[in-house]
């Protein structure tokens, strides 16, 4: 394990500060990541240096922001071992690079042909596809997850019958943000190719938690936010193989994305710019590199191993609780724990632990239909990163036990 793991909190300012007079144990990492020292720095470095817009311009500021802007890409498609860094496209987050494949690619869509999402998706890996099917009139279809609550993953046997030759589409999430359940993300790309399916993976929870090569998964695209992987908020990147993304259409058209124009109309750039219509997030891409180099300096196996066994662990200490209900499964999973009470609602734990210093979720985590389908209104989430400790843990379970007994519950 290298030194620089061992100071990670050092690196981390925001985390040096008391909440409600207590230390602050931040444990809602799986909606946002804080930021290291050397993310903020490249942020404030580039805009006191460097700000400039890119690719229109010939002087020097203007050629520094379009080096490290295309820098940046190249330093990203290295993070997921991607072929050519044409193959990044920079967006907003997750959120909207799954949108611009479901209407670029959705728009070849008719019916009879069929979507295939999960039934543990995020409403982005969600909704998007609803309204690709409503336009196209395909049909959307779900794999099931097995069991009361959720510990059997995915219905892996159900994809025989459910991966047909009209299936157009999979979509599929990596990590589950409410379960933190792993799916094999590679089996499922193999799945969805030997079906001659287009396979799209939602890397939101999972691309800053592990070693990700986006080659050896053989994925399609893949969707992931800068934010939850210590990068700035406000960027994302939707990976696409080269071959496939030079075949769809521009999503939002504009400045930068076209060879010529006349007033009859445009020809479009190949990707990566095809996709980038007008000025992008350049301080946020910059940002996002520097993020990449922050955990491949920690080591991605090593946040793999020191996210999980915190989870591990968690998942075992909650376990001791009365009447605790814990979701997902109860072997390996990833960097989060979510679990629910019947006497006490997901608002209030997150509310009182508040008062302890600490930073839960709870809700429905954009995960409605699933909850529906566990019979719950919400769940209480833990979520994990690189600065979180064992002691934090104990923090969370603490404040869990007072709660249950002030509520009655113990
Ligand atoms: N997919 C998954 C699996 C997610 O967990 C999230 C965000 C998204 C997509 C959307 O990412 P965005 O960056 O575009 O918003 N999940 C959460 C969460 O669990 N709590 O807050 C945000």
């Amino acid at each position: 394990m290298s030194s620089h793991w061992k100071n990670v909190r050092a690196d981390f300012p925001i985390l040096h500060q008391q909440v409600n007079g207590k230390p602050l144990v931040y444990l809602d990492n799986a909606a946002t990541a804080q930021k290291p020292r050397a993310v903020i720095d490249a942020l404030v470095r580039y805009y006191e240096r460097d700000n400039s817009n890119v690719h229109r311009g010939l002087h020097a500021l203007s050629m520094r922001a379009t080096d490290a802007y295309e820098g940046a890409r190249a330093r990203i498609a290295k993070f997921i071992h991607a072929a050519d860094p044409a193959e990044i496209i920079f967006t907003r987050g997750t959120t909207e690079s799954i949108n611009i494949v479901a209407r670029s690619f959705g728009a070849r869509l008719k019916p009879g042909d069929v979507i295939l999402a999960t039934e543990m998706e995020h409403h982005s890996n969600l909704v998007p596809w609803q309204q690709a099917a409503r336009a196209s009139g395909a049909t959307l279809r779900y794999v099931p997850v097995l069991g009361a609550d959720a510990e059997g993953g995915l219905d892996l046997a159900a994809l025989g019958t459910l991966l047909t030759p009209q299936v157009k589409v999979f979509a599929f999430t990596h990590v589950s943000n409410t379960l933190g359940g792993i799916n094999p993300v590679a089996e499922l790309c193999a799945r969805a190719r030997a079906a001659g399916a287009v396979s799209v993976i939602d890397a939101a929870q999972s691309i800053g938690h592990g070693p990700f090569d986006v080659r050896a998964i053989g994925a399609d695209f893949v969707a992931f936010s800068g934010h939850k992987m210590c990068g700035p908020t406000g960027i994302g990147v939707l990976y696409g193989r080269r071959a496939l993304l030079d075949t769809l259409p521009p999503d939002e058209t504009g400045g930068g994305m076209v060879t010529s124009v006349d007033y009859e109309g445009a020809r479009w750039k190949p990707a990566p710019e095809r996709f980038e219509a007008g000025t992008p997030h350049i301080a946020g891409a910059i940002g996002l590199a520097a993020a990449c180099d922050y955990l491949d300096g920690l080591g991605r196996e090593e946040i793999a191993r020191h996210d999980n066994a915190l989870a591990a662990l968690a998942y075992e200490k909650l376990s001791a609780l009365p009447g605790i209900r814990l979701l997902g499964p109860k072997g390996a999973r990833s960097g989060l724990v979510s679990f629910a009470f019947a006497e006490v609602h997901a608002h209030d734990i997150v509310t009182f632990a508040d008062e302890d210093g600490l930073a839960l979720r709870g809700g429905h985590h954009c995960n409605q239909p699933l909850m529906r389908k566990l019979g719950l209104t919400g769940t209480t989430r833990a979520s994990f990163y690189v600065y979180n400790t064992a002691e934090e843990i104990d923090v969370l379970v603490a404040s869990l036990r007072r709660i249950l007994k002030f509520f009655g519950a113990s």
